[in-house]
């Protein structure tokens, strides 16, 4: 085994400890995080001193001394970042270095935070050994206290203690921390998101009396053939432990076997223990669960599982990467609430009381070091740390720290080396060390594609028909034939996947079939959590949320960093709707002919529990609008089974004349701990009838001409001329005119590294946010007005020969709308439909039709067929950085009306994708931030055929083919009936 150390660091030059590519000096030996002992504790987090310093080249130390005056001094919150708290800015960078790079050494520019804090220990702190405990740190720090120097250290997600009992005096103390935002350490830490230095975790001041735990490591192992747990609590020193649910009481280090409830993360199932040492007491939560790879497949328990999960990153809008309980607790009911099942930590190890709550609600964690060297990539991987021998000891030290501080948490299934650093022998020497340290889980690590050091096959953004080939064990083979009989043996997951950036991600659904279909596909983690947009406001006190570039940063990715399902105040955005409902645990599938299913098919699609959780609401709609309800006696149905149940006889007085539907649900029984009873799993529809037969459209009325340039048909005035109806029902109207254009989302502008799908730019080279119309007849065709027209950009040949004909009933009028492409089309379109505006009092919304939130073509899986309504400014979707949304999918029918009911109602055959909003598709595309939208007297409407999907492709890959909008004629309609 390669110890740590063993590894003495090769110093070539003599730079300052911020600079030497060691971990630090002076910290106790890591150990297990173990909260709640009965030893004094003493939190040191509060209002402390503060003051900046745009280098770090002083080396006077004097504010240490007890006595130093900092009268004048800032007063900062700690735990917290300064650049959140007026000093300094924060900054963006996604893979690049903010810095030169030339590793270990950090510029002179390099913003230095010296804290100071005066605390009084209390009278009755007992006497003798106490460690100081330092939650977190970015990126190094140097401590003393009453003046003595106690050490340095970097590792900014990772704890560090130093002995400091000798230098506690009775009544006034003072702790003193300097710390440098910039270090050796932060080229070690380029991981995608804000730089946030400052003392962002825990501060506290733990007394070890003699005989007090040092470190202790729970191995509670289940075996699934005999329904036995085996439990061995090591410590140092030694001690016992009992667990009064058990009937155990153990000496540690000695083992017992006995029946228990397992560990899962669909049944979290815990067992309160205490270890007692002759001078401490410490509380155990102990779940009892066994992970392994065997025979291909990452099994719990003795069975594979399969990982819904998300990557989460420690964020606040206002607090960064200082994080209370309340947010961490947040995270994990929303977690829960939306079916997702696990979290990899990307990419450093969170706050231990997250994982902590992971053990007692459920889920699965991938706990990944705090390591990531991406920015080498851009030097070709020259001077990659991690395969630079002089930093293996810091890097042995960021595994050790991990490791030790979490190794008892039953949540944390595999550990993870760090994320994208490339290949290197010290990540070889770190997995070493974790195999013997922890052989009882396994190692992930995605940077590495001959899985040299990992237990699981793991990529990031791989598409869905390498998902596909990857699930047949298919896949292009490694240059070794060793390492590639190897690989193909393992499991697999996307560690990341299905960017959430902006407007999306789609493709979701198809990523869980195969998921569903190939065993070895064991699941994967959407990137990411939540979007890091920072809570900012505008002169005028407007709430918006700050992106890179947004506070001078020289080089930053923008709004790269807003990649969540979360927006940064924690409102789910409707790419966590969407995953819900794909990953949800319980599916329904209509048995029978179509539009007359006799029974639904119930599958639980979870790994441990069975269904008796849960109660299966159902309903029968017309219309939207229920006309029966009951519930649905579903059997409690083991982990992959399936079973038809009977579906009860449709009420026989529902009315006959509208569109009919099963709505089936699954619901939480009882209340659990993260939800209350009633809370929605999972869902289906079922076509209860076909569907009626639509009226017949009778024209009646004629085009006549007005005396002013106008033409009337029924309820519409037009404008001879152009042929663009003017007033509808005596309100103005503008168009409806032909409109492709959206304002690119995230996804459509895509990524320099997917060149192949980067609809945005290519969008604008043709020119579509700039098309030009051009009237080429306006007749009277019989009943029908005819309106030829040719819409197009300059500079090109490309257009769409566009023809409308309208007619009435003298009530309505209907539009329809036949579009031919001409010319040669190199992208996919972004939408086709036609745009119109509308008084802007026409506020309220109501349609029936998908809903209720926005969906796309291939994010639609949650769009649920009902009667909806909401206002005109609730159908907006607030992403960071403007861009199309809001669409709702499947609509047969809209109303926009006034508050006294007037207003217009618009039927489209078929179903259509409605969206309105108070600013053009123009105006949207120009704003950078939410409060660049300003809403005008218009209420702008796109009716739309045809939406082009979203996919993934700011990061991964785009829009699956059968998604793509190809420019292709197309026919479609749509009725306009005023209400008066
Ligand atoms: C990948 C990173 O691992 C992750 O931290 C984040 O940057 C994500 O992408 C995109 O938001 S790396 C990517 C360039 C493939």
């Amino acid at each position: 085994m390669v110890t740590y150390e063993e590894h003495v660091p090769l110093s070539e030059e003599d730079v300052p400890y911020y600079e030497d590519v060691t971990p630090g000096s002076g910290c106790l030996p890591p150990g297990a995080w173990l909260p709640g002992s009965d030893a004094a504790r003493l939190p040191l987090g509060g209002t402390w001193r503060f003051r900046l310093s745009p280098t770090a080249a002083s080396e006077d130390a004097s504010f240490a001394r007890p006595e130093y005056d900092d009268s004048a001094w800032e007063e900062l919150r700690v735990p917290g970042h300064w650049v959140l708290q007026g000093h300094g800015a924060p900054a963006y960078t996604n893979t690049g270095y903010p810095f030169p790079v030339d590793p270990p050494r950090v510029p002179d520019e390099n913003p230095t935070g010296d804290h100071r804090y005066a605390f009084d220990l209390p009278a009755d702190w007992p006497a003798g050994s106490a460690a100081l405990h330092f939650g977190g740190v970015e990126s190094c720090a140097r401590v003393w206290l009453n003046g003595s120097e106690l050490g340095h250290f970097k590792g900014s997600r990772l704890p560090h203690e130093f002995e400091a009992g000798s230098l506690l005096r009775p009544g006034r103390n003072v702790l003193a921390v300097r710390v440098h935002q910039w270090s050796s350490g932060s080229y070690l830490e380029d991981q995608d998101q804000w730089w946030l230095p400052g003392v962002f975790r825990e501060v506290e001041l733990r007394h070890r009396p003699e005989g007090a735990v040092r470190d202790a490591f729970v191995h509670a192992e289940y075996d699934h053939r005999t329904g036995q747990g085996t439990l061995r609590v090591d410590s140092d020193p030694a001690g016992r432990v009992t667990v009064p649910e058990l009937g155990l009481e153990l000496a540690t280090g000695e083992s017992a076997t006995v029946p228990v409830e397992p560990w899962t993360a669909e049944t979290p199932r815990l067992y309160d223990a205490e270890l007692a040492t002759s001078g401490e007491r410490v509380p155990l939560r102990i779940g009892f669960r066994t992970v392994v790879v065997e025979d291909g497949l990452l099994k719990v328990n003795g069975r594979p599982i399969l990982l819904r999960g998300v990557n989460r990153h420690e964020f606040d809008p206002a607090h960064g990467r200082a994080v209370g309980a309340d947010v961490m607790r947040r995270d994990l009911l929303l977690m829960k609430q939306h079916n997702i099942n696990a979290v990899r930590t990307s990419h450093y190890p969170p706050d231990p009381a997250f994982l902590a709550l992971c053990d007692e609600l459920g889920l699965w964690v991938v706990d990944e070091c705090d390591l990531e060297t991406h920015g080498f990539a851009q030097q070709g991987w020259r001077a990659n740390p991690v395969d630079d021998e002089r930093w293996t000891p810091a890097l042995l030290d960021r595994a050790r720290r991990m490791v030790e501080r979490d190794k008892n948490h039953p949540s944390v299934i595999m550990w993870s080396l760090g994320n994208e650093c490339g290949t290197g022998r010290g990540l070889s020497t770190m997995a070493a060390w974790m195999r013997e340290r922890d052989p009882s889980r396994p190692l992930h690590y995605e940077g590495d594609p001959g899985c040299a050091d990992t237990d699981v096959y793991s990529r990031m953004y791989a598409d869905h028909a390498e998902v596909e080939r990857i699930g047949r064990r298919t896949e292009e083979p490694l240059p070794d034939g060793t390492l590639d009989a190897r690989r193909r043996g393992l499991p697999f997951v996307l560690c990341e996947y299905a960017h959430a950036m902006g407007n999306g991600p789609g493709g979701l659904s198809e990523y869980q079939r195969l998921f569903e279909t190939y065993e070895r596909c064991q699941g994967g983690f959407v990137w990411e959590w939540i979007d890091h947009g920072l809570r900012q406001y505008t002169a005028d006190g407007v709430r918006y949320h700050a992106y890179g570039g947004d506070f001078g940063e020289e080089v930053h990715d923008g709004n790269f960093v807003c990649d969540g399902l979360l927006f940064p105040e924690r409102v789910p955005s409707p790419g966590l709707i969407e995953y819900k409902k794909v990953i949800e645990p319980v599916r329904f599938e209509a048995v029978g002919p179509d539009g007359a299913p006799g029974a639904v098919r119930v599958t639980n699609l979870q790994d441990f529990a069975d269904l008796s959780a849960l109660a299966f609401p159902w309903s029968y709609e017309v219309e939207g609008l229920p006309v029966a309800e009951g519930t649905l006696a579903v059997p409690p149905l083991l982990p992959g089974e399936s079973a038809e149940v009977k579906l009860p006889a449709p009420p026989e007085d529902a009315p006959r004349d509208g569109e009919a539907l099963w709505t089936v649900r699954a619901v939480l029984a009882e209340d659990a701990v993260w939800a209350e009873a009633g809370h929605e799993i999972a869902w289906g529809q079922l076509p209860a009838a076909p569907l009626p037969v639509p009226r017949p459209w009778t024209p009646s009325a004629a085009p006549r001409r007005g005396t002013d340039r106008t033409l009337t048909l029924g309820p519409g005035v037009f404008d001879a001329t152009t042929g663009v109806l003017s007033r509808l029902g005596g309100s103005p109207v503008t168009g409806p005119r032909l409109d492709v254009w959206r304002a690119p989302t995230d996804n459509d502008e895509g990524a320099p590294w997917q060149p192949g799908q980067r609809c945005g730019p290519e969008w604008r080279r043709i020119g579509l946010h700039r098309m030009r119309h051009r009237t080429d007849a306006v007749t009277a065709e019989g009943d029908a007005l005819v309106v030829r027209t040719r819409v197009a950009p300059a500079a090109t040949s490309l257009g769409f020969a566009v023809v409308h004909r309208w007619t009435s009933d003298g009530a309505a009028l209907r539009l329809e709308v036949a579009v031919t492409p001409q010319g040669d089309w190199p992208a996919p379109l972004p939408r086709l439909g036609v745009r119109m505006g509308l008084d802007g009092d026409l506020g309220a919304v109501r349609w029936f039709g998908g809903g209720p939130g926005e969906a796309y073509p291939d994010t639609s899986a949650a769009a649920r067929v009902g009667r909806w309504s909401l206002p005109v400014d609730a159908l907006q979707t607030p992403y960071v950085r403007p861009q199309e949304n809001g669409a709702r999918i499947g609509v047969r029918w809209a109303e926009l009306t006034r508050p006294d009911g007037t207003g217009l109602r618009i039927e489209g055959e078929p179903h259509y994708f409605f969206t309105a909003r108070r600013w053009t598709s123009e105006e949207l595309d120009a704003a950078r931030h939410t409060p660049d939208l300003v809403a005008g007297d218009r209420v702008w409407l796109n009716l739309d055929h045809a939406q082009h999907g979203i996919g993934s492709g700011s990061c991964g890959p785009g829009v699956l083919p059968k998604y793509r909008l190809e420019a292709a004629p197309a026919a479609f309609a749509f009725t306009f009936r005023p209400l008066e």
